[in-house]
């Protein structure tokens, strides 16, 4: 529309008329443009970059790409081309950007205020980490975390640890972790992390590390400042701080794609409410719908392929809508038996939100 800011350049290629664009580092997916088919298709999934995308050339060989492997008992040096020999696996899994859902919090933290499109459900293929981890001997002893480290170039003069893009994930997250090369059948974009990305299923994103250059097994986190204080669940007005818990494992949430934020267009009567709905580390087992804003809940029917648990489902409701205002809300539930909550958690990040009550859709029938 009329001020609509312009696709960044690396995402030239994207569907602009489905995104919102924030900056040239952060694109998000507008809520009625999910589509209904289980998958998000590469040009519309969200972008973000904590650092300014790398340049072009890095996928010019990308089979020559090469990632250091530390932490086990035959440390190396692979290129994706060796890589490929080693296993090979896919995953359906949802990939969502820690601050999710931060337009929503009335604090207004400072980052970008996502509504509910920083996040989209893809395939990856590429390496299990774990058969990578076997090819070279095993585990280091002592080993309880997996640190990946993005390929940007560091601008020179400042401290490397305070801008490279580094996290550490614990290391049962390995189990199902691959080193991919391919999103949704092809190469995957640089944008998106080629030619090499490291994907952790269940996480939030910022911990599945694009262009990644070294794969590092260790008894310590990593102290680089987007580890030691950024991602950090901090209270309200505090700073981030080691002590704090990281922004990891994703919980379980769900919102109505359709209709989308644009409802005008519904007419009285009959329709679908449908959405999508993900629990993180465990499958969906059940979401509610409510169209009076969490008075009265029906059950809604899982919709589509069951892609696995790091997946989202859809979900549908047919629902009877007269004129007048309704608010529709969703609440999922996963198979631990954890429910998505009412409230979110207040932290000063911005993080995590998976309020039910915020990611309400005010529909007007006219
Ligand atoms: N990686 C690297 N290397 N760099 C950067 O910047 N970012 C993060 C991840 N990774 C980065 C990386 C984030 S933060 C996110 S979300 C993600 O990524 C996104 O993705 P895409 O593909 O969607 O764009 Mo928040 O949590």
């Amino acid at each position: 529309g009329a001020g609509a800011k312009p696709l960044p350049t690396a995402v030239q290629w994207k569907d602009a008329s489905s995104l919102i664009v924030h900056s040239s580092t952060t694109v998000e997916l507008k809520r009625g443009s999910f589509g209904s088919s289980g998958i998000t298709p590469t040009d519309r999934l969200y972008l973000r970059n904590n650092l300014p995308t790398p340049d072009a050339s890095i996928m010019a060989e990308p089979e020559a790409w090469e990632v250091s492997v530390e932490g086990v008992r035959k440390p190396r040096t692979l290129d994706v081309r060796t890589l490929r020999t080693l296993g090979v696996e896919t995953v359906a899994m949802v990939m969502q950007c820690s601050g999710n859902g931060r337009a929503f919090f009335p604090s207004k933290p400072s980052g970008t205020p996502w509504q509910v499109g920083a996040a989209g459900c893809v395939l990856w293929s590429g390496v299990p980490v774990r058969a990578v981890v076997e090819a070279l001997g095993g585990l280091a002893d002592g080993v309880i975390f997996m640190t990946g480290t993005g390929g940007e170039k560091l601008p020179e003069g400042l401290d490397p640890k305070s801008i490279v893009v580094e996290r550490s994930v614990p290391i049962a997250a390995m189990g199902d972790a691959l080193l991919a090369w391919e999103l949704n059948g092809s190469p995957i974009p640089l944008a998106h992390g080629g030619p090499l990305r490291l994907i952790v299923p269940g996480y939030t994103g910022v911990n599945s590390i694009k262009y990644i250059r070294r794969l590092a097994f260790s008894t310590r986190e990593s102290d680089a400042h987007i580890m030691s204080h950024g991602y950090r669940i901090s209270p309200p007005g505090a700073k981030g701080d080691p002590t704090q818990p990281s922004v990891q494992e994703m919980s379980v949430k769900s919102w109505i794609t359709s209709p989308g934020a644009d409802a005008g267009q519904v007419r009285s009567g009959r329709t679908q409410i449908q959405g999508v709905a993900f629990g993180g580390l465990h499958a969906v087992s059940k979401v509610e719908v409510s169209t009076d804003g969490g008075e009265n809940w029906q059950v809604a029917r899982l919709v589509g392929p069951d892609l696995g648990k790091y997946a989202w489902r859809q979900f549908a409701l047919s629902a009877n809508l007269p004129t007048g205002t309704h608010t529709l809300v969703c609440r999922a539930t996963d198979q631990a038996g954890n429910v998505q909550p009412r409230e979110r958690m207040e932290n000063a990040g911005g993080y995590n939100n998976n309020s039910w009550a915020d990611h309400g859709l005010k529909v007007v029938i006219a």
